[in-house]
């Protein structure tokens, strides 16, 4: 079992960053017996835990300091930080190290036929997004007054199904877009993955541990370079 001595570390279960999270866990020295069902995976030669999970959980483990670390894209984790301060949650964290994958926008889209002339043209309509608290703070900033639909899949098919007028959502190669016949317009946040840490103290060992990873987190990526 784990227990507190042993430093817990937050990963996606299955998903984009899961595989590159694993393989930079074992390039830095660290073995471990995942097995695909189970929740948590052991390292057999370090006191560390990892706590396998969906990604949209591990920016609120790692505030509520139920893991220390945890592997995330900024997106998740910068939208669940506005979500956690709205809801009056503590919402800190710190950010070690920004990786080198996971590389990815949140931008707003829309039909290839609709007049567009800027964000402006959004005023009044809605906007389907996984993403509402980021993208209300765009619109905020940008003074528009348009709606954020909150959507957790098929975000890209809202506006053929006369859902929104647009929508805001991930884009890495574009392709997505482009079969759903839309356009990207406005990039609102750029995205890779980080390696997060809880905040407050940590014991002397678990420290230790993270002062003795951390640099050769920086070794690998140099190496890549
Ligand atoms: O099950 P779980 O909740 O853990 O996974 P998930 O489905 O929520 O997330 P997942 O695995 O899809 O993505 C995890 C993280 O990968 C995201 O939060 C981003 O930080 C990062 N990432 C990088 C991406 C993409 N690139 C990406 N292209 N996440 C999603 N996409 C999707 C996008 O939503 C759209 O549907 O891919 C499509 C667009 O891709 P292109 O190449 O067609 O433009
Ligand atoms: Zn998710």
């Amino acid at each position: 079992m784990s227990d507190n001595r042993r430093l817990r570390i937050a990963v996606q279960k299955s998903g984009r960053l899961s595989k590159d999270s694993i393989e930079l866990l074992k390039a830095i020295g660290i073995k471990l017996n995942i097995r695909d069902r189970l929740l948590i995976a052991h390292s057999t030669n370090e006191d560390i835990d990892l706590l396998r999970v969906r990604d949209d959980d591990i920016p609120g483990l790692v505030m509520d300091g139920v893991v220390d670390m945890g592997f995330i894209g900024e997106n998740e984790l910068e939208e669940k930080m506005l979500e956690r301060k709205a809801a009056g949650k503590i919402a800190d964290y710190e950010v070690m190290r920004r990786l080198d994958y996971g590389g990815c926008r949140l931008s707003i889209a829309v039909p290839n036929e609709a007049n567009y002339s800027g964000v402006q043209s959004l005023e009044g309509k809605r906007v389907a997004t996984t993403y509402p608290f980021l993208l209300e703070r765009y619109f905020k900033e940008q003074n528009v007054n348009a709606q954020a639909v909150m959507l957790t899949g098929s975000v890209e098919v809202a506006p053929r199904a006369g859902v929104a007028e647009g929508i805001c959502d991930l884009v890495s190669t574009g392709a997505t877009l482009e079969a759903n016949g839309l356009v990207e317009k406005d990039v609102i946040f750029r995205s890779k993955a980080v390696l997060i840490k809880r905040t407050g103290e940590f014991s002397t060992e678990k420290q230790a541990l993270i002062d003795r990873l951390v640099p050769r987190i920086d070794g690998v990526m140099q190496a890549k370079e």
